[in-house]
Formats: structure tokens, sequence, C-alpha cells
């Protein structure tokens, strides 16, 4: 986790490599829609991925499960559709992954980018462009330097787009590092605090994949109580949950910022502990903790800035659990069908 800057800008590296094959991908306009795909951790990346594509490139893009894709095709693709497939997977050897990958090409023939960290993979030989991050494998079964740097590489394809965009991401390893560096000791606290029982993490729109990711983070690392929702759906039911023992994880966006912090201190009003992750600073009279980026990066080239501080947070209370975050309770590296 401390050292994943080292991943990102090789993530940088490999797609500045491949900038003219994206860009030409880019704008071929050969697919008419984006299904992104993967399991788990990539699942949840895939998630943060779609609506990035949708909202960068104009295409319609969204994010499946791979069984989703391999067992019910009919509920994702419609007849008649001209798909490109973004497979992401850290291994490139999950099966259903593999093998939805092997159906969409059988029944589609469209393009298959895939996004993965072991050149040797499976799921490479399945591609037509494999973006491959080697800095980002790591010995743990659970994803969070791979999926940082994955999630990188998934940006900065896109940003490529619109090229200043991409220039303006070669800030993020040294913002990553400062970031770690300024919020480490919030991180040990906060996860060690064992008044702390449930865990909450709200995020909308590009965030809410990556809320979703840091609530696997928290759940399969240290065995702690936690869910993800979009933002504003918490307030639906969910915070009935909210209590003293109750931490309130809200990763603010731009454009609902304000109707965000709302819910914040409307869930302190109900005795929930509440941290805000944002660009800007927040000021504690609206929540308990912040942590703020001030990277001066578009929303869509700075997402990456939500995981170090959340994924060290989920490492602490698996510390303070007596788990071992590396190797968690009935999980292993790949999964197979
Ligand atoms: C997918 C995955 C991981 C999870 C665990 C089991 O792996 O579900 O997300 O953390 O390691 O496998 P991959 O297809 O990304 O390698």
């Amino acid at each position: 986790i401390l050292t994943q800057s080292t991943a990102w800008m090789a993530a940088l590296e490999v797609i500045a490599a491949k900038k003219d094959v994206i860009q030409a991908l880019w704008k071929a306009d050969q697919f008419s829609e984006v299904l992104v795909t993967g399991c788990g951790s990539t699942y949840y990346l895939s998630q943060a991925v779609a609506p990035l594509l949708q909202q960068q490139l104009g295409v319609r893009a969204h994010a499946v499960p791979a069984s989703e894709l391999l067992f019910f095709p009919t509920t994702v693709v419609l007849p008649g559709s001209n798909p490109l497939l973004l497979a992401i997977s850290r291994s490139g050897h999950t099966t259903e992954t593999i093998r939805a990958t092997q159906a969409f090409k059988k029944q589609y023939n469209g393009p298959v980018i895939t996004i993965g960290c072991y050149p040797e993979a499976e799921l490479v030989g399945l591609s037509d462009l494999a973006l491959i991050i080697d800095e980002g494998q790591e010995q743990s079964v659970v994803q969070t330097r791979s999926f940082s740097a994955m999630l990188v590489a998934a940006q900065a394809a896109i940003a490529l787009a619109h090229e200043p965009q991409f220039e303006h991401m070669q800030t993020l390893p040294l913002l990553g590092e400062q970031l770690i560096a300024a919020y480490h000791d919030l991180a040990q606290r906060l996860g060690g605090d064992k008044q702390i029982e449930r865990f909450y993490f709200l995020g909308s729109g590009l965030q809410y994949g990556l809320a979703s990711e840091v609530n696997l983070k928290m759940k399969e690392m240290s065995l702690s109580v936690s869910e993800a929702f979009h933002f504003m759906e918490f307030r639906h039911g969910p915070m009935s949950m909210v209590n003293e023992h109750t931490l309130v994880v809200g990763l603010l966006s731009d454009e609902a910022r304000d109707h965000e912090l709302t819910v914040l201190r409307e869930m302190r009003a109900l005795g929930g502990q509440t941290l805000a992750l944002s660009e800007q600073d927040v000021p504690t009279t609206d929540v308990d903790f912040a942590v703020s980026f001030n990277s001066g990066l578009l929303a869509a080239n700075r997402g990456v800035l939500y995981l170090p501080f959340l994924q060290l947070m989920g490492y602490y209370r698996a510390r303070a659990n007596g788990q071992t975050p590396d190797s968690p309770h009935n999980l292993t590296a790949v999964v197979v069908l």
C-alpha cells in the first residue's frame, strides 16, 4: 500500500508507450458500446471505469460481472449491438473472466482490451490490446497496489482522448506519496478504533465503484461489517443502521458536494462518526475527519487518490481485529469456476 505510487508511475509509462494505438482505437468509431467486466475487485474497478468511459468518450459503457456476461449475455448486450469488451483482471487467470471473454469473442466478434498485471496470463492471449502493469504485481490475495495501478492505467488510457489531461496525470505518483505521508496517522487511528463496529462507504457518479472497492477492502481484510451505497441512497433506509459505533465515509464528488455534505452532517447528528475525502478542504465543522487532495486535477483524472488512505484504514482495522490482511479468511488469489 505504501509504495503503490511507483506502480502508478509504471502504469502511466505503459499507457504512454501505447499512446498511438490507444488514440487510434478511440478515434476509430468501431464499436457502439463498451462492456467493462471483471470479478470481485476488478468488477468494482469496472464500475469505476465504465462511467468514466461514457463521460469522457461519449460512448455507452456499462460494467457487468464476468459471470453475468458469461451466463446471461442477453440481459447484458442488445441484439445487433457492436460492443467492445474491456476485461480487467489482476491475475488474467480468473475463470469467469476468461470464459466470458471467450464467449464474447465467439458471439460478438468485437475487439477485446485487457488490463492486468501478468504478461503471461491466459487473458492476454485473448486480447487485441493488453495493458499490463507488471509493477502492480503483489503477494497479497487482497488487491491494493494492483487495483490502483490498473485504475491509473484505465484513467490514463481514457485521458489520451484529451491529451492535455494525460499530461496533467503525471503528477499523480507524487500526490499519492504526499497523501500517504500526510494522512497515515489518521488512517491508523480510525482503523484501530474498536469503538467503530460498522463502516459505510458512500460515493456517487465516478466514485461509486471506488466506494464499493474500499468497502470490499474493509470487509475482506478485517472481516468487519461494511457496505457501500450511492451517496443519496443512504438516506433511503440504510441510515437506520447509524449509531455511535458507525463510521460513515463520504467520497465527495464535485457535482453533488453540497448535498453529500448535508448527508454527512445528518449522519453526524444521528450519532455516527463521519469522514470526508475530497479534492477541496472540508471544514471539521461539517464532518469529524477530512482528507483533502488539493491535486488540481479534473475529477476524471484523480479517482485513484481516494484509495491509499482507505486501503490503509482497512489494513489497520485488520491488525486491530487480529486478522492477517494479506490472506483473508476463505479467499484465494484466483477463483476457479
Ligand atoms: C479477481 C478476484 C479478486 C479478489 C480475490 C479473488 O481476481 O475476485 O478481486 O480479491 O483475489 O479474485 P482477478 O481476476 O482480478 O485476478
